[in-house]
């Protein structure tokens, strides 16, 4: 019989095994503050870099410590409920999953969306959710397996169109600033200067760092580092930082299983210009044989 993962449920909401019920419920009782940076995405969209990148631009540069970990400065809200984000140094950098109707608000806080295709998503996601095993019981399972449980919107932290277009509907707000992974993939400083202003960093200053801003949250320098980006209580099988390429999905998807992606992409995105994020998108998958 085919092995689907397996998750546990909050409120109907889909989680990885291991995430309590309390730290679930405590996050979305969690009171933002006006000096909170959220940054917030669908999984394995980008989230871990966008963190990275953010710290490193409040730190002047300098990256995490050998013995640091980005989740231990950075939390996961919901991983890890609300007394441990409320316990943060001002300003207190705080990364959510957590679909826009939910996530903590404040006027004046500010949040950073990602936002990645949702084909490569998938392949990411699917490596993450077979590396894993202590979370999903996956560890042998096949893409085919995961196409179908996240087509249907039945991965953890729900469907991915019911993360995105929320929150992409939030992006002219004074206090959201909405990227993309393949932007940040085609020109990395222009986007590191964009999130540097949105953080109201002193140009100036910002001009002696991002140098090092750059080489630090560079592919390569955090794939070096992975154990810096994961939880110290989880052991994962394969790395966080896996290939970070636009367009991965080729190696993977079938014919059929693009078709329906993109059947599903121009559904959900009726009424939006949510195609614009990526417009080549439906050319490539109309060319995909
Ligand atoms: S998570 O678990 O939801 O927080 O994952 P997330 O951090 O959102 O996404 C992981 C993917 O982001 C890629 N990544 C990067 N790509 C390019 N450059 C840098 N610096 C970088 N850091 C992380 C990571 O490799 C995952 O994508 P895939 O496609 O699996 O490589």
């Amino acid at each position: 019989m085919a092995k689907t993962p397996k998750y546990i449920e909050h409120d109907m909401f889909r989680m990885p095994m291991g995430f309590s019920t309390e730290a679930y419920r405590s996050a979305l009782n969690y009171s933002a503050t006006a000096e909170d940076i959220f940054v917030c995405s669908y999984p394995k969209c980008g989230t871990t870099w966008l963190q990275n990148i953010v710290y490193l631009i409040l730190n002047g540069g300098v990256p995490l410590g050998p013995d640091m970990r980005l989740p231990t400065v950075f939390p996961h809200l919901e991983e890890v409920g609300l007394q441990v984000c409320e316990k943060l140094p001002t300003p207190r950098l705080i990364k959510t999953h957590l679909p826009f109707f939910v996530t903590p608000w404040h006027l004046e806080a500010r949040y950073f969306y990602i936002a990645r295709n949702p084909f490569d998503c998938v392949v990411s996601f699917f490596h993450h959710t077979c590396g894993f095993p202590q979370h999903y019981d996956f560890l042998d399972g096949e893409f085919n397996e995961f196409f179908e449980c996240f087509i249907s919107g039945k991965v953890d932290f729900g469907d991915y169109f019911d993360n995105l277009i929320p929150w992409y509907n939030q992006r002219d707000k004074s206090n959201v600033f909405f990227i993309t992974y393949e932007s940040m993939i085609s020109d990395s400083r222009a986007a590191i200067k964009k999130i540097g202003k949105f953080l109201e960093t002193d140009a100036t200053k910002l001009d002696k760092t991002i140098d090092q801003v750059v080489r630090y949250s560079s592919f390569e320098s955090m794939q070096k580092y992975q154990t810096r980006w994961a939880s110290p209580r989880i052991d994962a099988v394969s790395p966080f930082i896996r290939k970070g390429v636009v367009g991965d999905w080729k190696n993977y998807f079938s014919h059929d299983q693009a078709y329906r992606l993109l059947d599903k992409f121009l559904n959900k995105i009726q009424g939006t210009s949510i195609d614009k994020l990526w417009p080549d998108i439906v050319a490539s998958v109309r060319h995909y044989s």
